[in-house]
């Protein structure tokens, strides 16, 4: 079975309940929140052999971390838990408390976590890169960047290794939050060095400074295939051919939901996409599996729809391709 590595931290997630502010909050829901542990749920529901790297506290939020990772299905042999460092936290909090971004906001307390202590030596622990070595796919986010200069220099050790066959996917996931005073240059440094770079437009405002297409291609020239989310509108992969640098583009529309919540859909839309390029599909169905996946978060609230096994979106898929035509 091919298998999957995502490499980034997971926190718990506390939100309140009813969705009034926080400071009239007299309960809070419990969950967990990590962009590449989402991308690792996807994966695994689509039939992937998947495991996450990573690192939790000592403490209860570890251990459910762990506790809901492997209900999921993805392997956690190759997380550290950390004797000192508590494992991370973030609140989702309504809009009406800060500055909100569709409907919900984060804070984060994630400073000095477990996770921010992963680094190179990461790399040494044998089961860690026993489950890289063996990948197929292994997925990073521009969110570990953010998090210490050793998680920056883990992933550009990754980033940087000799590939073997394997495929290394890079999704900017611009967290504005975890930016503030840090060089942001690094996250175009480190897409040029993966083989497949994910982007919303959104993002891309934020990270490279425009929204161009042409402009973030030029931009982030490396990678073999450029994946631009545009939004509610549609998704764009622009290809590198090895044979003559020329490209493809191919433009997939997006499904149109009533959106719940969209946090945590560029993750399902990464899984799908991702899945369907293992499993050696074209860009198309690749950005429609995506969209399809996409569509089961953004109509839920939390960070992850109960996405379809890979069964049920091949049916899905199969019969919506006249809305696609
Ligand atoms: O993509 C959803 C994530 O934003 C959420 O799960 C938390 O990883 C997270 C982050 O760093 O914001």
């Amino acid at each position: 079975m091919l298998s999957a590595v995502c490499v980034g931290e997971t926190m718990a997630m506390l939100t309140p309940v009813n969705a009034v502010p926080l400071h009239l909050a007299t309960e809070l829901h419990f969950g967990i929140g990590g962009a590449e542990s989402n991308v690792a749920m996807g994966l695994a529901a689509m039939g992937l052999d998947t495991h996450w790297v990573s690192r939790v506290g000592r403490d209860g939020f570890g251990t459910r971390i762990l506790d809901e990772l492997r209900d999921h299905y993805v392997g956690v042999s190759g997380v550290e838990v950390d004797p000192v460092r508590p494992t991370g936290l973030y609140v989702k909090v309504p809009a009406q408390d800060s500055a909100s971004d569709g409907g919900s906001s984060v804070l984060y307390y994630r400073q000095g976590s477990a996770a921010s202590a992963m680094g190179r030596d990461t790399l040494s622990n044998p089961d860690v890169s026993s489950l890289l070595e063996n990948a197929a796919l292994i997925h990073l986010s521009g969110i570990t960047a953010a998090l210490s200069p050793e998680c920056l220099s883990l992933l550009e050790a990754i980033l940087s290794a000799p590939r073997n066959g394997r495929t290394i996917s890079f999704d900017v996931n611009w967290r504005s939050a975890l930016w503030a005073g840090q060089d942001r240059s690094v996250l175009q440094r480190l897409a040029n060095l993966a083989d497949v770079v994910l982007v919303g437009k959104d993002e891309a405002e934020h990270a490279f400074g425009t929204t161009d297409e042409a402009e973030l291609r030029r931009m982030m020239p490396d990678p073999d295939v450029l994946v631009i989310k545009n939004e509610a509108i549609s998704a764009i992969a622009l290809t590198r051919s090895s044979a003559d640098l020329g490209g493809t583009r191919e433009e997939v529309p997006a499904l149109s939901v009533a959106v719940v919540e969209p946090v945590g859909a560029g993750d399902s839309f990464a899984a799908g996409y991702l899945s369907g390029m293992l499993f050696g599909l074209g860009q198309k169905e690749s950005l429609r599996r995506g969209h399809v996946a996409a569509a089961c978060t953004l109509t839920v609230h939390g960070d992850r729809g109960p996405l379809p096994d890979a069964a049920q979106l091949a049916a899905i898929l199969d019969s919506s391709d006249d809305a696609w035509a």
